[in-house]
């Protein structure tokens, strides 16, 4: 198949919200610094809704969505060194080229190597998709489109992980668990002893959770509006739990009122800009942090008094959470053939990618973390 387009099934979205439709795609080849992969299996995160929604502003469509998978190298065009064929991979929709200003910059795990590219669906030799259908172009999405048989990619956005590692799990470590586990450990840098409050508890609140358990938090406080969250939570950390439904009071001061002054950390992992001011003002006055990890729609803006950052609170934010996508994603999956990180206790579902549609359903019910469909 190498050098040849393949003919393909994938799920493409033609319109916002409209059921994803299973296609015979024709996939190029992969053009210089570019990586044709097998996708073997994708998960579904709330991101992938989001731009399904029509909210996401860098939203286009006809689109192939996806972001969350594992797979193998199928070929790779003029010039890639570091895959080769058969060599298993996930894709990495933040990219990482060790050579950008952002990569050199030793402060930020954001790369700009191919970013204006993949905002607006194409690849960046020749601005073009690689996927159409009877001829007509398919944007590509977050620059991985994982929700096909195969996808082209850009060689800075595949991490190589060892090929003993269960792809229908370690598929899980390209989005979400990473992102809940690195918004505490490289972006709030959680010290033994922290009191953590948890806004949303889906797969990124419950890494979060994860992640300052193994950081030494003690206090781990999980709010939802969902009380049947609070179960499964505390097999991820949470040792308390706080329904916002159940209080008169807004939620930042009822957390304040139970750590007498408020948290030393928070995060916001919804997309909702009234939780996120919640989430800042329910840190503590002089050092508190929160982290905004939740993604929120088009024309939504945060707001909060800026006497709330004079007295010393901290808003920050986090892609990825923080983590080098092409460094760290194996030294991730190694964490998890280690027994150091959960991945299998966040996959609720199973099922085909022309089951897709039903997936999506199932997102949106409070029982399902992460669905892997097998492509
Ligand atoms: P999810 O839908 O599974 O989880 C959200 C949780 O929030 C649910 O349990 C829900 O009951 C709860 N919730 C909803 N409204 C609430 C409210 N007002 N107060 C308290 N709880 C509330 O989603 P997820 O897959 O865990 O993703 C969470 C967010 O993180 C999404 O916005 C997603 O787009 C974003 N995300 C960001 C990054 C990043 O790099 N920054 C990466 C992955 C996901
Ligand atoms: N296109 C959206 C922004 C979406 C967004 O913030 N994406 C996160 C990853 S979410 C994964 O589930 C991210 O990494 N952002 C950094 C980047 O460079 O995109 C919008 O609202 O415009
Ligand atoms: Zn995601």
């Amino acid at each position: 198949t190498q050098g040849q387009v393949i003919t393909c099934k994938a799920a493409v979205a033609y319109e916002p919200n409209k059921p994803l439709v299973i296609e015979d795609v024709q996939v190029a080849p992969p053009q210089a610094g570019e990586v044709r992969i097998k996708i073997l299996f994708t998960a579904l995160c709330h991101t992938d809704a989001y731009t399904w929604s029509g909210k996401d502003p860098e939203g286009l469509f006809p689109c192939i969505l996806g972001h969350e998978a594992a797979g193998v190298v199928e070929s790779v065009g003029e010039g890639v060194t570091e895959v080769q064929p058969g060599d298993h991979v996930i894709p990495c929709y933040q990219a990482e080229c060790r050579e950008c200003k952002f990569c050199k910059s030793g402060k930020t795990n954001l790369c700009g190597k191919v970013r204006s590219a993949t905002g607006v669906g194409v690849m960046m030799n020749d601005r073009k998709s690689r996927f159409s259908v009877n001829g007509k172009p398919i944007y590509h999405f977050m620059g991985t489109s994982t929700f096909s048989q195969y996808t082209v990619v850009h060689d800075v956005s595949v991490a190589k992980i060892d090929p003993k590692a269960p792809l229908e799990k370690v598929c899980l470590l390209g989005c979400g668990v990473p992102t809940g586990l690195g918004a505490v450990w490289n972006t709030a840098k959680v010290e033994p002893g922290s009191n953590v409050a948890i806004f949303g508890l889906g797969t990124v609140g419950l890494a979060v959770a994860e992640g300052a358990k193994t950081a030494g938090a003690t206090r781990i406080i999980g709010i939802d509006i969902d009380s049947k969250k609070y179960e499964t939570a505390k097999k991820f950390g949470v040792n308390e739990f706080v329904n916002p439904k159940d209080h008169q009071k807004p939620i930042q001061e009822v957390i304040v009122d139970l750590t007498d002054g408020g948290v030393d950390y928070s995060f916001e992992c919804i997309g909702n800009v009234s939780v996120m001011r919640a989430a800042l003002e329910c840190c503590h006055k002089g050092w508190g942090t929160s982290v905004i990890v939740g993604v929120a729609a088009s024309g939504q803006e945060i707001s909060t008094r800026p006497f709330q950052l004079v007295t010393g609170r901290v808003w920050k934010g986090t892609a990825f959470g923080g983590f080098k996508s092409r460094t760290q994603v194996p030294w991730l999956v190694e964490k998890y053939m280690n027994k150091e990180i959960k991945v299998d206790e966040y996959i609720t579902h199973s099922m085909t990618l022309g089951e897709i549609n039903k997936a999506f359903d199932l997102l949106h019910e409070g029982t399902c973390l992460r669905c892997v469909l097998s492509t």
